[in-house]
């Protein structure tokens, strides 16, 4: 991993306003697989952006249900890690702290992050697929797609699909946070996925000093001020060890 260059550790020192965007890769080493990665064991043949969409369900609601279920059990199975822990720490000691994630894991939520927009929704929200709101589903619901107790529609994950609007509220506050603030951080996103992809941009351009921590390369990389090949457990924790 690399070090935490001198200009980030006193640029964070001075910062008053810290803004985050998270993708995937914050979950990865909690054992949550990235969206790139090959998709594991009966979910190899599909690629997520063909199960993620409006019309996947439309077509076959019972693949979709069966795909998100698998998702949900996963993370029920797993822990916040490291990184998620060190970004409600930074949020601790930051006077003004923003959180976005592309995430729909839950996993900044549990590990404790207050100051959060969920861009993409959440895996665990059941949502009416007719009337668009959450709704409390049997615990032994087994039927596929389940139906909405109030209208009887099909019920579907309150996740962001390809093709439908982000959240306006969560996508404000976001883009707020993104042009106020001293430091931007990019934690493990490819940077491919408008429009949150569009935020750290939009950053730059307000002033922000724009910092990217990724163990690769993305699409990204070139628009920002640093970027710390590294882990994102590994480096959040050192920026907090370099904050003292
Ligand atoms: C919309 C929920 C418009 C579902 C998801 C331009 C403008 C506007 C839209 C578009 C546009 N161009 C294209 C579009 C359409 C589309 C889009 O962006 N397509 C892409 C594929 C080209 N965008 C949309 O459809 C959006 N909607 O714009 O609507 C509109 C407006 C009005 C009215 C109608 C319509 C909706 C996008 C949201 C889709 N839903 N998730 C679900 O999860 O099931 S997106 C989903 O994929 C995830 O949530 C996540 O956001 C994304 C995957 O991206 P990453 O998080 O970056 O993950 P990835 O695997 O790609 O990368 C992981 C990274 O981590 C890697 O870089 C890796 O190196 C790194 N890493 C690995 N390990 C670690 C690590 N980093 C640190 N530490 C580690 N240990």
């Amino acid at each position: 991993m690399e070090g935490i260059p001198e200009e980030l550790g006193s640029r964070l020192a001075k910062a008053e306003s810290v803004a985050v965007l998270t993708g995937a890769g914050i979950s990865a080493e909690s054992g949550v697989p990235t969206f790139r990665e090959a998709q594991t064991g009966l979910w190899a043949r599909w690629h997520p952006e063909d199960l993620a969409t409006p019309q996947a369900f439309q077509r076959n609601p019972r693949l979709v249900w069966d795909w998100y279920r698998w998702r949900r059990q996963l993370v029920r199975d797993v822990e916040p890690n490291s990184g998620h822990l060190a970004l409600v720490e930074l949020e601790r000691r930051v006077s003004d702290f923003h959180l976005s994630t592309q995430n729909v894991d839950g996993l900044h939520r549990r590990a404790g992050s207050r100051n959060l927009s969920e861009l993409h929704g959440n895996l665990f929200r059941d949502v009416c697929a007719y009337e668009g709101i959450d709704v409390d589903l049997p615990a032994a619901d087994d039927e596929l797609p389940p139906r909405c107790p109030r209208c009887g529609g099909p019920v579907r994950p309150g996740v962001v699909w390809f093709g439908e609007p982000l959240p306006r509220a969560e996508l404000l506050e976001a883009e707020s946070a993104a042009a106020g603030c001293d430091v931007y951080l990019l934690v493990g996103t490819s940077g491919l996925v408008q429009p949150a992809a569009g935020l750290p941009l939009s950053a730059r351009r307000a002033g922000a000093y724009v910092v990217e921590i990724n163990p690769e390369t993305t699409a990204l990389t070139e628009s920002v001020h640093c970027s710390i090949r590294g882990l994102a457990g590994d480096v959040l924790v050192s920026l907090l060890e370099r904050l003292g």
